[in-house]
């Protein structure tokens, strides 16, 4: 059978279906990976990662004969993929199969600042309603213009799941999509118009730090920003400068810029609502996540075809 290297984790049901075509390889029963690499990396033809812990390039470079490696998460940021086109290796992700669980998220972590959930949940378990009576008002979540940067699958999505709210949206993207929405070319622009920003661009380089002090700024001191792409799309100082000094209202955050390091600074703050990346952290969509890096990997053992390659692949 062909060797697969199976970096981070699986779900049992994932493993169960590999282990039927592949000798499996764990990352993580080798303490010193870059030396099992150098006497045994030739051998390992599939990888199966995620999109956290991708492929780094010194594990890429041991792999000399690899073929394929299929991320489960649909961003791929972790993975060099030019590099893996460079090499004639077929690079596999997760899109769609998220779209609505991320996009849930995205509401969640909205409402959740606009309605301040945790405050109020704390005013419960702590005592406070009966000793102090009633929590101050919150603001209502109705009739906002929201901002979104990135329309795609999962920018429709939350875009979509919004509309019940009855928002204005806006979006920025690098080029106009046929989308029912109002294009803004430029994202400071954008955050001047908006009540909320919603951040859900791919990460990696060409997004680094998109979100800056500026943008910040022009979304203001009743502006809330909400994170469900990848921690380093923002600015995370300038974030915390900005939350700590009244210039940014509320931040609604899945993902940090060195998670799972989160700040201290940023766990002090009140007007945040923090979660542990969980954007599509449910049993039913990760078990669809599961079952399309799998299936990704037995069609290409199977007769070299993929289902969803990354673009650069396709
Ligand atoms: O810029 P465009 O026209 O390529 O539009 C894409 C947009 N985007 C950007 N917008 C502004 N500035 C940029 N530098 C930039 N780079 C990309 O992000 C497109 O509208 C959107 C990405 O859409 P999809 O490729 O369909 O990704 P999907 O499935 O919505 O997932 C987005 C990300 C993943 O990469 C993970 O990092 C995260 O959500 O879970």
């Amino acid at each position: 059978m062909p060797d697969l290297l199976q970096i981070g984790g699986a779900t049992d049901e994932m493993t169960a279906r590999v282990s039927e075509k592949f000798t499996i390889h764990k990352a993580s029963d080798h303490a010193d990976l870059s030396a099992w690499l150098a006497d045994n990396g030739d051998k390992i033809t599939h990888v199966q990662t995620n999109g956290h812990d991708g492929v780094k390039p010194d594990v890429m470079a041991a792999l000399t004969n690899l073929k394929m490696i299929s991320c489960y998460g649909v961003g791929y940021d972790n993975i060099d993929a030019n590099e893996a086109v460079r090499r004639g290796i077929m690079v596999t992700h997760t899109p769609n199969v998220l779209n609505e669980e991320v996009a849930t998220t995205a509401v969640l972590l909205m409402l959740a600042c606009y309605r301040e959930l945790l405050r109020d949940d704390a005013w419960v378990r702590s005592g406070a309603w009966e000793a102090k009576g009633n929590s101050p008002l919150t603001r209502s979540a109705d009739d906002q213009t929201i901002g979104i940067l990135g329309m795609g699958r999962i920018g429709q999505a939350i875009a979509a799941k919004l509309a019940p709210w009855n928002p204005t949206i806006l979006y920025h993207t690098r080029s106009e999509k046929d989308v029912p929405y109002q294009y803004v070319g430029d994202l400071t622009e954008m955050a001047i118009k908006s009540d909320v920003l919603i951040v859900i661009t791919p990460g990696g380089p060409s997004t680094h730090h998109l979100v800056n002090a500026d943008v910040m700024n022009a979304l203001g001191p009743k502006g809330t920003l909400i994170n469900v792409a990848r921690g380093t799309v923002i600015d995370e100082t300038a974030m915390i400068a900005a939350l700590s000094e009244g210039r940014l209202g509320w931040a609604g955050l899945d993902v940090f810029e060195h998670e799972p390091k989160v700040p201290q600074a940023l766990r002090d703050l009140p007007n945040t609502t923090l979660l542990p990346h969980v954007g599509s952290a449910t049993h039913e969509t990760r078990a669809a996540m599961g079952k399309l890096t799998v299936d990704n990997l037995l069609s290409h053992l199977n007769d070299g075809t993929v289902i969803s390659p990354v673009p650069e692949c396709q």
